[in-house]
């Protein structure tokens, strides 16, 4: 297939088309390089070095005789360009990762939010829009995010996109209906990714789009089967209290002797995915695609759910690290359930890669190998979810309280 990996410079992007080019795909990256420029705008920068989009796919092609081409294109605000690309190029397949994707940068400040909104909302929407444009039959799976749904748990699981409801009609009678599972966003990130569901739906109703969103838990990890070919392959490694997730952040803080930056009680329970089983995934998602007319296919990209403090307790007793307990910096529920259905990916033969096993080999080989990029002082997260919350932060996680754990 000719395969347009829409944000392939970044975190998931990279490894993915690495491994599509692997399979022999024909495999295009688009991206503006706006996630570099945001770690300059930050001052922050990659733990593991890298190299730039270009001397990463030199190297590629020089490793497997390869070729993976690079265009550089803001699908927010270049549509035309963008429009003639596709246009001449014509995929036939296009995965999005082109968005803001830090909860805690879309929260920072006005313009963040703006920035954010007006990114992401552009982005999805200006590659729809080309589609029908241009006539183009391409498969379009985007990453969307577990985080549509919120965290308010009433006990039953998270179904894979749709929730039958039972309605009264006015003339006295029941009827059942599927609804996309309500939404419930807990930043302006999340929101933004609410709002793209809401494209994909009109979309494919309306022009017949082919669509799948892949409703995608919290990455951990770095490596894939093809970074590790070469050292200028690595993939990125954000640790920085805006980009960087919890799990990776607590898995370089434990090789910088760093208390584990622990927001609140610690309660929230996510759902989570190794780096190397979301590139299968997307590969799944990509081998079956959904009919034209057909609704748009939702998956829960996920294989594991974990509270936040059993993470951090997990890696303290690995690690003999010591846990800070922070006021939290987001307005979220301080403890909460999570149970999310995954069927679809295990029934297309997806072998989940689990934490316990994946954890140790992480934290040697790319945390503690590493460990002298880190610059201490941009580990705190310190963007606020309202100005109430701002002046709770302490910015100074190695002095509050510490509890080791035995
Ligand atoms: P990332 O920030 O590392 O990569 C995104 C890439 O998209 C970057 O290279 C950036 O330069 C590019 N980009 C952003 N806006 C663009 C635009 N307007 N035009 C062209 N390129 C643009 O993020 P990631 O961690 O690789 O995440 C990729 C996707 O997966 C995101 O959409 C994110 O919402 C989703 N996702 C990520 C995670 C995670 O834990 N990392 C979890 C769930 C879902
Ligand atoms: N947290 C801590 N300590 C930290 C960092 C985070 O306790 O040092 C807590 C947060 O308060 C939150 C939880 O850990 O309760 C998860 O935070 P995160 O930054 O790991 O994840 P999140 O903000 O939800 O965003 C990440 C990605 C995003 C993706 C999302 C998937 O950045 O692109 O969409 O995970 S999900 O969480 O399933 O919505």
């Amino acid at each position: 297939m000719k395969i347009a990996v829409m944000g392939g410079d970044g975190f998931v992007g990279w490894p993915t088309a690495l491994h599509l080019s692997d399979q022999g795909h024909e495999v295009h990256i688009v991206d503006n390089l706006s996630r570099r420029w945001i770690d300059t705008e930050l001052g922050v920068q990659s733990l593991t070095p890298m190299d730039s989009i270009q001397e990463r796919t030199r190297i590629w092609h020089a490793e497997t005789g390869r070729r993976i081409r690079f265009h550089l294109i803001d699908l927010g605000r270049d549509y035309e360009l963008l429009k003639n690309w596709l246009g001449e190029v014509r995929p036939d397949a296009i995965i999005h990762f082109a968005e803001q994707r830090a909860a805690p940068y879309s929260m920072k400040s006005d313009r963040h939010k703006n920035y954010t909104v007006n990114n992401n909302v552009n982005a999805t929407h200006n590659l729809l829009n080309a589609m029908v444009e241009l006539n183009l039959d391409a498969h379009l799976v985007h990453l969307g995010t577990m985080g549509v749904y919120g965290y308010s748990s009433v006990g039953a699981a998270i179904p894979e996109g749709y929730l039958p409801v039972q309605i009264n009609t006015a003339d006295g009678r029941q009827a059942s209906q599927e609804i996309l599972y309500p939404a419930n966003p807990g930043s302006i990130y999340h929101m933004t990714k609410c709002l793209d569901q809401l494209l994909f739906q009109f979309y494919a109703k309306n022009d017949g789009l082919r669509i799948t969103d892949l409703h995608q838990g919290i990455v951990w990890g770095t490596h894939t089967e093809q970074t590790r070919r070469h050292p200028q392959l690595i993939n990125r490694f954000d640790y920085d209290g805006d980009y960087g997730t919890v799990l990776n952040r607590f898995l370089i803080q434990a090789a910088i002797g760093y208390p584990l930056t622990v927001h609140g009680t610690g309660g929230q329970t996510r759902a989570f995915i190794h780096i190397q089983d979301s590139v299968r995934c997307i590969e799944l998602a990509l081998r079956n695609p959904p009919q034209r007319n057909a609704r748009v296919e939702i998956f829960n990209q996920m294989t594991e759910t974990h509270r936040v403090r059993d993470l951090a307790e997990m890696i303290a007793r690995m690690t003999g690290s010591e846990i800070a307990w922070l006021p939290n910096p987001r307005k979220e529920a301080a403890e909460n359930e999570l149970i999310v259905d995954n069927d679809k990916f295990l029934a297309l033969g997806l072998e989940p890669i689990t934490l316990e096993s994946g954890l140790l080999g992480e934290i040697v080989d790319v945390a503690k190998k590493y460990a002298h990029r880190v610059d201490r002082s941009r580990v705190p997260a310190v963007s606020a979810w309202t100005r109430d919350i701002a002046p709770t932060l302490n910015h100074d996680p190695e002095g509050v309280r510490l509890r080791s754990v035995s």
